[in-house]
């Protein structure tokens, strides 16, 4: 669609005060062919494995590389970034180990509605204005968020492979509006990160092979979030209390030291959600569990997945009166559930106790990857 300078300039400013409207801590325009660099990153991220079980990543590889593949008649593309900053650093809570550590961004409603209803507002008032087309997409869509962003100008991208930016520090939430109106775009931003390598050294799980690389399969985040099956036995004790992604990359960040709480209004933290018992946690059912975490992201992994987490956790808290809700779940209807109540079971009970429920577990236990935790677990007390 043509625009003439002055009308861009005129829908430019409209953009503007309808993002700050509508909440957005930064705004920038880039242009569909501004990421070169992307594909072949991309491929070469998924040709080393890195995506793991992200089946979805590998199957949308020529789209998600390139923007004008996925939407042909995209023109420009409005990168905008809401602050989710936390109050606290979200690394205290790693001394508690009762509780359960949630990622500052899983603490709040679920992001993807929130962004996604705002941007679906700004997009309908850019079609008021300029005709056209506009398609909106948050995190879900085969869109590569982090490059356009750089590329409009909004941060860059860290050695930890996020957006980090001057004014926010790495607490930014990304979404874009596609739209074939033609808009002056922003001039890019370059890297700020220096000889750094604090998220680098700050992983607990040694996710990045490389600078600006990441193993998604080492990654906390992916391990508790997006990993469907039993979470491998190596990074169990190095997930410590952390139930639902990881922010320890991000909280090294120095450029955090410019970022600023988020607002109440828009993305404060749930208070239950900010230390959790683990006692309390262990006790979620099906529907007690989607009803506690009705509008939260942590409701798209269900129940048994979450579960998991919680019994990873539990048994690096050390705590025996834990034992009580673990003995409970060895019998949960879910394998994935058994399995971890089992490693759980094994840090927390003393060695007789193991070796008697190891025993009677592999008598009556007909699923295999059970069966092998029965055995992981303490290979010199359970016996087949
Ligand atoms: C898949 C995914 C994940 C995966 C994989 C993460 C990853 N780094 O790829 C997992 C589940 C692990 C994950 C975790 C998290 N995620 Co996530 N995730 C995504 C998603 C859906 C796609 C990302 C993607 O395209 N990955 C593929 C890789 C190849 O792309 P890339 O990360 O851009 O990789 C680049 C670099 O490797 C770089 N590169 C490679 N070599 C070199 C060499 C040099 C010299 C340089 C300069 C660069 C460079 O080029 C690549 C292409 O740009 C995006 C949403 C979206 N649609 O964009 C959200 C998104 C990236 N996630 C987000 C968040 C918040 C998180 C977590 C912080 C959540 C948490 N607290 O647990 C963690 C952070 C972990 C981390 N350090 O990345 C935000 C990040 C916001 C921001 N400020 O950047 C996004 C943008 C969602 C959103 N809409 O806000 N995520």
């Amino acid at each position: 669609m043509r625009t003439s300078t002055s009308d861009a300039a005129k829908l430019r400013a409209l953009i503007d005060a309808e993002a700050q409207r509508a909440g957005f801590d930064a705004i920038a325009v880039t242009t569909p062919d501004a990421i070169p660099l992307a594909p072949a990153r991309l491929a070469e991220f998924v040709a080393d494995g890195f995506h793991g079980s992200m089946d979805w990543i590998a199957e949308t590889l020529e789209r998600r590389g390139e923007p004008s593949t996925l939407w042909p008649e995209v023109r420009s593309i409005i990168v905008l970034a809401m602050n989710y900053g936390p109050d606290h650093d979200p690394r205290d809570l790693q001394a508690r180990q009762d509780r359960g550590a949630i990622s500052v961004y899983a603490q709040n409603r679920d992001y993807h509605d929130v962004i996604k209803g705002r941007l679906k507002e700004i997009a309908g008032k850019i079609v008021a204005r300029a005709g056209g087309d506009v398609k909106v997409f948050v995190d879900t869509a085969p869109v590569m968020e982090k490059p356009l962003a750089q590329a409009a100008g909004l941060g860059w991208q860290g050695k930890h492979t996020n957006l980090v930016s001057r004014e926010h520090g790495s607490w930014l939430f990304l979404g874009t509006i596609f739209t074939t109106a033609e808009l002056a775009p922003d001039r890019a931003e370059i890297d700020h990160c220096g000889s750094c390598r604090a998220c680098l050294d700050a992983c607990p799980t040694d996710a990045f092979p490389a600078p600006y690389r990441l193993d998604a399969r080492r990654c906390i985040s992916y391990l508790t979030i997006e990993n469907k099956g039993p979470i491998p036995h190596e990074f169990r004790e190095k997930i410590g209390n952390r139930i639902y992604g990881c922010d320890d990359c991000l909280a090294a960040c120095p450029w955090n030291k410019f970022a600023r709480a988020a607002s109440e209004a828009k993305l404060a933290a749930r208070d239950d959600l900010r230390e959790p018992p683990l006692a309390d946690l262990l006790e979620l059912d099906d529907a007690a569990f989607r009803a506690f975490f009705s509008g939260s992201p942590i409701k798209r992994i269900g129940r048994d997945r979450f579960i998991r987490n919680v019994l990873i956790a539990t048994g690096n808290s050390g705590d025996a009166a834990l034992a009580i809700p673990v003995r409970g779940l060895l019998d949960d209807a879910s394998p994935l559930v058994r399995g971890a109540a089992i490693w759980a079971l094994a840090r927390l009970v003393p060695d007789a106790e193991y070796a008697e429920r190891a025993a009677t577990g592999l008598k009556t236990e007909n699923d295999a990857a059970v069966r092998e935790e029965w055995r992981l677990a303490r290979p010199d007390r359970a016996h087949a």
